[in-house]
């Protein structure tokens, strides 16, 4: 089950806005299950039916005693909904947080995911453990989903001792063996091919490893992305593609990026399956997602999802969008915030209200505050830790750069 809501004790803390309508005011929530979701997308070629769970593999999320039980206004496992539903929420209160700390002058950059968070975390959820997500700009907090903490995972954008790697990364770039998450590769595409050759190795090694690979809408562009799905398609891989089609690709739009009618119709040139869905509707996304990772498990190859969606911020912490984009735009997927659909169709499905958002909320909120703390209090890296890792063993002409390097310090510090 996902993790009890406790009531905060610092109620003190400013809650992040809580959706205004009530509940009950809100009609409309979509009650067909998973799997007639999925056959609402738009599919350029269905693909076949997942059959049983493959065996051996340990589900994500424990099932409830009657097995397949589902909230009655949200078409997902209650469990999968109300832990999905954290996430998303744990992550717009992390970005909010962020992005105000930069604006402070306490971190150098922040990329956030403001409107993406059911585009690739009702995806990220469907994975098991054991499988591997290959980012591309905004799917960070997937890590804090499948059980990364947070205050090394904020850590990182300080950059200290604290992180995990070391410091040795741009800000906002985590990544975690533990969770089986790659770092960003920040060039945009690059982890298409790496994507589809972790999965091929998996292929190889007959285990039953699944790889999301993300991209942005702009990746779609880059000739690694055409690289990696005509090999995806002709070697089977055992990968599943999703493109976050955010509308926009820093200040190019979907018009100035492809002349196709969608990005999922493009896998037809590859020889799998394309499928759009509603990026904000988080069952939707989990549904066509939970498809294509069981077809890549039973071994029948890839497909590529489009989660339509969009970036409500800026494209990061040093973008400025009123200067290419219509706020109207904006106004108008502000109405189709994918955390505000969910927490309605929760309500409708009698797994939530009011007050346990609140309750939610201030609970988040203080959680945030106390890792950011703890996280900025980090110390720096040790210097030699830069030279740390690439290799088994550190070769001669880098051990003399790093004893150069220590020496001076000493001398510096010793005021020499
Ligand atoms: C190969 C390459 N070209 C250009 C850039 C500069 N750049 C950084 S982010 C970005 C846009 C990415 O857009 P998209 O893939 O849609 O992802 P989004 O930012 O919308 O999540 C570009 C062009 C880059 N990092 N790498
Ligand atoms: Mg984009």
């Amino acid at each position: 089950m996902a993790k009890a809501v406790g009531r905060s004790k610092a109620a003190k803390a400013q809650p992040a806005a809580a959706p205004k309508a009530k509940a009950a005011a809100v009609a409309k929530a979509t009650k067909a299950p998973a799997a007639a979701v999925a056959a609402k997308a738009k599919a350029v070629k269905a693909p076949p039916a997942p059959k049983a769970k493959t065996a051996g593999a340990q589900p994500m999320m424990a099932k409830t005693a009657r097995g397949a039980d589902r909230a009655k206004g949200v078409g997902l496992p209650d469990d999968v909904a109300l832990r999905l539903y954290r996430s998303m929420l744990r992550i717009r209160t992390v970005d909010e947080r962020m992005m105000t700390l930069q604006r402070q002058g306490r971190i150098g950059f922040y990329g956030a995911c403001t409107g993406q968070e059911a585009a690739y975390l009702a995806a990220a959820i469907a994975l098991e453990p054991s499988d591997w997500i290959f980012p591309a700009l905004r799917e960070s907090s997937a890590m804090l989903m499948r059980g990364f903490p947070l205050v090394p995972y904020l850590a990182q954008v300080f950059g200290n001792a604290l992180d995990e790697t070391k410091g040795r990364q741009m800000p906002s770039h985590p990544a975690s063996r533990s969770v089986n998450q790659v770092s960003w590769g920040s060039c945009i595409g690059t982890q298409l091919p790496q994507a589809v050759g972790a999965a091929w190795a998996a292929k190889l090694r007959g285990d039953s490893t699944v790889v999301l690979a993300f991209m942005g809408d702009g990746a779609t562009s880059a000739a690694d992305f055409h690289t990696a799905l005509n090999f995806a398609g002709v070697f089977k891989v055992p990968v599943v593609f999703i493109c976050q089609n955010n509308h926009w690709a820093i200040s190019i739009s979907t018009k100035g990026q492809t002349a196709s009618e969608t990005y999922a119709m493009k896998a037809a040139a590859y020889g799998f399956p394309g499928v759009k869905v509603d990026g904000n509707d988080a069952k939707a996304v989990y549904a066509a997602a939970t498809e294509a990772i069981a077809r890549a498990r039973r071994g029948e190859g890839p497909t590529l999802l489009e989660c339509e969606t969009y970036r409500m911020g800026a494209h990061s912490s040093s973008d400025d969008p009123s200067r290419y984009r219509d706020q109207a735009e904006v106004d108008a997927w502000a109405k189709r915030d994918p955390i505000q659909a969910l927490f309605r169709e929760l309500c409708e499905g009698g797994l939530w209200s009011e007050e346990k958002d609140k309750a939610l909320r201030d609970e988040l909120l203080a959680e945030v505050n106390e890792a950011i703390a703890a996280a900025e209090a980090g110390p720096d890296p040790e210097p030699e830790t830069l030279f740390d890792d690439v290799f088994g063993e550190l070769p001669w002409h880098l051990r003399e750069q790093r004893d150069e390097c220590l020496a001076s310090l000493a001398r510096e510090k010793a005021g020499a």
